[in-house]
């Protein structure tokens, strides 16, 4: 191995766990639940929490969701297929009541070791159209340090056809980055992949398909490698809250906002 490669391989591991030794990192008090839930995240990137809402609530929030996007403010659209309002807690009263769930924030605080808030909840409407990418626009890591924490419920039943949430098994590891490195020759800093490099990779991970029924609640750790698969036929509703480090919040708020299309100040 090139001595360059290895230098790049010593870098990330020092830098990856002096973050985890960090002295701001805190604990917080789950309960039983909770840390059942928190120790199966850890381990395989992700939890589905079934019925987390009932029928109601969730044919509720698709009213919700679609009145927003039919006002249409503070939308960002991709492919006429991908419909976002990542603000959407701020604009609906029944959003932000899931925005601001006790349980799940207290499970965002404790992975990430670190005061936390769901600062926003994309509100979205994915519709099918020829050759759409899907929600997200295709395979990506979300990021690398911190690590994100998201909670995404779907509002209606999700089948092979209206675009399942999909992870690539394993990648949730620290080891995956330098796995991939050395393996695939992929950077550090990597953030999308194509469907040949997925190909490749899954050669010896198996791909998650998250088929569930509306109600259903998917935790995961979006540095994941992650993508919503692309649709066949029909519409997917879906509420996702995006946890940031308060920390974080307070010195990219601004970046924030405008990335985000956030509809506050
Ligand atoms: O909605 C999904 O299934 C995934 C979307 C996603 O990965 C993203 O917005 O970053
Ligand atoms: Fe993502």
């Amino acid at each position: 191995m090139k001595i360059i490669k290895l230098f790049k391989i010593v870098i990330y591991i020092l830098k990856t766990y002096t973050e985890d030794l960090s002295f701001f990192a805190r604990n917080f008090k789950l309960n039983k639940n909770e840390k059942n839930i928190l120790k199966i995240i850890k381990k395989k990137g992700y939890y589905v929490w079934e019925n987390f809402y009932d029928d109601l609530k969730c044919k509720n929030l698709r009213n919700e969701v679609d009145n927003l996007i039919k006002k249409g403010d503070f939308i960002k659209q991709y492919n006429n297929s991908d419909f976002r309002i990542y603000g959407g807690n701020f604009l609906s009263e029944k959003i932000d009541f899931f925005n601001k769930n006790k349980s799940l924030n207290n499970l965002a605080c404790s992975f990430l070791k670190m005061k936390t808030k769901a600062l926003f909840t994309l509100s979205a409407r994915l519709q099918h159209t020829e050759s759409n990418l899907g929600s997200g626009q295709g395979w990506h890591r979300d990021t690398y340090r911190p690590y994100q924490f998201k909670a995404m419920l779907y509002l209606c039943k999700v089948t092979d056809e209206n675009g399942p949430f999909q992870i690539l098994e394993g990648t949730n590891k620290k080891s995956s980055l330098i796995y991939n490195y050395i393996k695939h020759n992929f950077d550090f800093d990597k953030s999308r992949f194509s469907e040949e490099e997925i190909n490749k990779m899954s050669i010896n991970k198996k791909i998650k398909t998250f088929i569930a029924s509306e109600g259903d609640l998917i935790l995961f750790n979006s540095y994941c490698i992650h993508r919503g698969s692309p649709t066949k036929k029909g519409n997917r509703y879906a509420l996702t809250n995006y946890y940031f480090p308060e920390n974080f919040i307070t010195k990219n708020k601004e970046i924030l906002i405008s990335k985000f299309k956030l509809p506050i100040k």
